[in-house]
């Protein structure tokens, strides 16, 4: 009789303690996950063959969506069509490999500010005397998750204008500049 019961006793300190390890290693795994949200990214972009195009495209997660900020050098004076484009591969000289503008809703060409338009559209960059080009929105048309993420897709700078219309390309000219969006710290 004493004999069962120590092992009762046995059994269940073994099961307490089982059941104390498991806790204490679900905590641990809970408190030093790493978040699997993105929060910022960066699009570096580099010239096409023949152009003097660069610069850098930031992203970072607002409340209000996702804020971006454009600064270009070496763009000719005026309006440049500015978009994301389905592919991140900018190895062709001519900036062709990084394909058409983003567009997994199948939409027509628009502008930024339309209702429908390629999730890519993200309008015109205007370069001023220095051929230095700024813009700055936030907007929710753009996502770091899901079907409509822009990770590892690219950033195409024309050399001409987005007549925001035309189709499927606003037509907007030669690729100046290419670059893929990547995730940052
Ligand atoms: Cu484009
Ligand atoms: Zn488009």
């Amino acid at each position: 009789m004493k004999k069962s019961i120590g092992i009762i006793i046995a059994i269940i300190t073994s099961a307490i303690l089982i059941m104390l390890t498991y806790y204490a290693t679900a905590q641990d795994h809970m408190m030093h996950k790493p978040s699997q949200s993105i929060n910022t990214a960066i699009c570096v972009l580099g010239p096409t063959e023949g152009s003097d195009v660069s610069g850098t495209v930031t992203f970072t997660r607002t409340m209000q969506g996702i804020k971006v900020v454009a600064e270009l050098n070496g763009l000719s004076v005026g309006a440049h069509g500015f978009h994301i484009h389905e592919f991140g591969d900018c190895s062709a000289a001519d900036g062709t490999s990084a394909g058409g503008h983003f567009n997994p809703e199948g939409h027509e060409h628009a502008a930024l500010e339309a209702e429908m338009n390629h999730v890519g559209d993200l309008g015109n960059l205007v370069a001023d005397q220095n051929g230095h080009a700024h813009l700055e929105f936030t907007t929710t048309q753009i996502q770091f998750e899901g079907a409509n993420s822009i990770i590892g897709r690219s950033i195409i700078v024309h050399a001409q204008a987005d007549d925001l219309k035309s189709q499927p390309t606003g037509n907007a000219g030669a690729r100046v500049a290419c670059g893929t969006i990547g995730i940052t710290k």
